[in-house]
């Protein structure tokens, strides 16, 4: 377990205050409750999480789709003791010699669910939750030119959201770092999929300034300085907020990414995040020593990754006879 819980943030502290964000009105949270379950897109007892479709009805009768992902949160140590005192109930369920095993009831403070809301959600957002059949693909330059970057022309998914936190409409107070050089910048904001309740599941992500980097197949020696500032000061930063060395840190890019904006992902080296398995995850130390030895790495080499069987993509790569 982590040693120490990170330093609660100066917008969650104004929130438990009663405040919101920026000192405006609070925006209605998320009406749960009236939100009718479609189905269960997926379930993972590993991850103790669970990505349901859902819709919420309008007073005109409409219904808009939603994503919500429910995903049980790791233990923080400091609460431990306290779940042991204040537990409602303890009941037993087998006993045999010195073994035996409870079902324990918390109190509400103690059981929290960290809760994900993608509202509306689009057709996209639902297949990329949805449990499908992957398939392998091994993407040559020329696969890459022909086939997919004239997809991610037409259908990537929308990065207002990324553009919103670099202008500071959005996320402004959870800024962990920025360099705010318009070429070789980024800022650093905690990830959507880490609560920062504990160190554990650190995540973080690193979006950089300019706006013509899509991804991994885009990088040429030119953005090294780029990516050593992310590399180093992304590791400062990270020490001095969180207390985790750059030793215990994995930093890496996706191929293919879901938003075609250029960022980094930073997860704790013991967390086994999704996506940090070899066939989508690019250390980013090592994606550095690529483009110095050279710089048309990354428009040579052909690359791999995961596809789902219905996606469009995986047609795209059917259709010319690449799988
Ligand atoms: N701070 O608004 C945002 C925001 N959005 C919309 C996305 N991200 C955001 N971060 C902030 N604010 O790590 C984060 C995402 C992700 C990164 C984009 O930006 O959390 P990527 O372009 O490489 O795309 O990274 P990726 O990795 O596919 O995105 P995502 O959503 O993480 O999906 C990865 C897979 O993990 C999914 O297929 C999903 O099925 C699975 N997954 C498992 N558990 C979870 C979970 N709890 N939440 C989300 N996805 C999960």
């Amino acid at each position: 377990m982590a040693e120490s819980p990170p330093p609660k943030r100066k917008r969650e502290e104004e929130e438990e205050a009663g405040a919101a964000p920026h000192g405006g009105t609070a925006p209605a949270p998320f009406p749960l409750a009236e939100l009718r379950l479609r189905r269960v897109l997926r379930e993972s007892a590993r991850d103790k999480a669970v990505f349901l479709h859902g819709e919420v009805t309008s007073p005109s009768g409409e219904g808009t789709d939603a994503v919500v992902i429910l995903e049980k949160t790791p233990f923080q140590e400091e609460k431990v003791s306290d779940l042991l005192k204040k537990h409602t109930k303890l009941d037993l369920q087998m006993r045999n010699d010195i073994y035996s095993t409870y079902h324990l009831y918390p109190p509400a403070e103690l059981s929290e669910i960290k809760t994900t809301v993608v509202y509306p959600a689009t057709e996209k957002h639902l297949q990329k939750y949805l449990r499908q059949e992957v398939h392998l693909i091994r993407e040559t330059w020329e696969d890459y030119k022909n086939i997919t970057l004239p997809f991610i022309q037409s259908q990537s998914f929308s990065i207002q959201w990324v553009y919103n936190i670099l202008e500071k409409k959005a996320e402004a107070d959870r800024i962990i770092h920025e360099n705010p050089d318009p070429c070789n910048g980024f800022v650093l904001v905690p990830d959507f999929k880490w609560n920062q309740n504990q160190l554990d599941d650190l995540y973080l992500i690193a979006l950089i300034h300019r706006r013509d980097v899509k991804s991994l197949r885009d990088l040429t020696a030119e953005h090294i300085p780029l990516l050593r500032n992310i590399l180093q000061e992304g590791k400062e930063a990270v020490v001095k907020h969180f207390s985790v060395p750059g030793s215990q840190l994995r930093i890496y890019l996706h191929y293919q990414p879901s938003y075609y904006h250029l960022h980094v992902h930073f997860t704790a080296l013991g967390y086994d995040a999704p996506g940090s398995s070899v066939e989508r995850a690019h250390l980013l130390a090592d994606v550095i020593d690529n483009l110095v030895m050279d710089s048309m790495y990354y428009q040579k080499r052909a690359l791999t990754f995961a596809l789902r069987a219905d996606e469009l993509l995986f047609k795209k790569f059917q259709k010319a006879g690449r799988v």
